[in-house]
């Protein structure tokens, strides 16, 4: 199997489970990172023997805590849109594959971590895990598919209510809301749930659960301008001064002050 930095790869009995490896910066996707879940997914598709996928993130405190905003501190208006476009395509890629891709949450999923997993057919969670969507306190947006895929997820009065608070929650209220499917007590638990529930659906027609796929995802294809919409304004926030303050004040750990320009 192909050699990765930022992710650890096991695969056991047909079920690859990809770990997002990158702990000591809570998981978080930096540009290098998306690449890699971006060839890891490609051989889902191509590779026979896998019939089923967990995502997950290495540690006990996060499954992934963003986009890496060091690396995306510099961003303007022109490579901010590809790089929003870039992850777009490769989170579209986990969505639409005809093979069932589970999202095992254990610990923060937030910003692009928290889209990562809405990208995923599934989520089960452990019961510390804190999904949100953060980034208007840095000055952006969601640019991973976070405001069409919590918006189908939750609803349109819930997911504005926590993209414009940029408040998180916890696994409980993500159940109740319909974010995550089964809460579980621990990361063991976690997985072991997530490995059941592949068992259950790869024992049944392989091609049946892949047109599943497709088909529930077609109820949203006429909404694919919403992911451009996206793009473009997650580029217009990367030239505010206010991207430059909020990204800036994390790094320097410390409260952002934002002008509105
Ligand atoms: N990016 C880079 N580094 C991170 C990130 C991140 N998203 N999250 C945590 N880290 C790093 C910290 O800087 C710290 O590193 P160091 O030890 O070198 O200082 C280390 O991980 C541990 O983090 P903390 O010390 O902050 O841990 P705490 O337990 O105190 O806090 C939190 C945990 C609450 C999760 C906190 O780390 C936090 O708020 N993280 C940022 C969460 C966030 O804002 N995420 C959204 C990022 S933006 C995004 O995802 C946009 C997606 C769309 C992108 C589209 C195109 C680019």
């Amino acid at each position: 199997m192909k050699e990765f930095n930022n992710l650890d790869l096991q695969l056991n009995r047909g079920i690859l489970t990809i770990t997002i490896n990158r702990p000591d910066k809570l998981n978080a996707l930096n540009l290098a990172t998306v690449e890699e879940i971006r060839d890891a997914i490609q051989k889902v598709y191509d590779d026979k023997t896998i019939v089923g996928v967990i995502i997950t993130g290495a540690g006990e405190k996060a499954f992934v805590a963003g986009a890496d905003i060091k690396e995306i501190s510099d961003l303007n208006e022109v490579n901010g849109r590809k790089f929003s476009e870039n992850g777009q395509e490769v989170f579209a890629l986990i969505e639409n594959c005809h093979k069932p891709i589970i999202a095992a949450v254990n610990g923060y999923a937030l910003g692009g971590g928290c889209e990562l997993a809405m990208a995923c057919h599934i989520r089960v969670a452990t019961r510390n895990a804190k999904f949100g969507q953060p980034e208007v306190s840095l000055g952006i947006i969601p640019g991973y598919g976070g405001t069409q895929r919590l918006t189908q997820l939750i609803g349109k009065g819930k997911a504005l209510e926590l993209m414009m608070t940029g408040d998180s929650i916890s696994a409980d209220e993500a159940q109740t809301l319909g974010l995550a499917n089964y809460v579980t007590d621990n990361s063991e638990e976690m997985l072991a749930k997530s490995a059941a529930l592949l068992d259950k659906i790869t024992s049944r027609a392989p091609l049946a659960v892949g047109m599943v796929i497709t088909c529930v995802n077609a109820v949203y294809f006429y909404d694919e301008n919403g992911y451009q919409t996206e793009a473009n304004s997650f580029a217009s926030c990367c030239k505010s001064d206010d991207f430059i303050e909020g990204t800036t004040a994390f790094i320097e750990k410390r409260p952002a002050r934002f002008k509105g320009e």
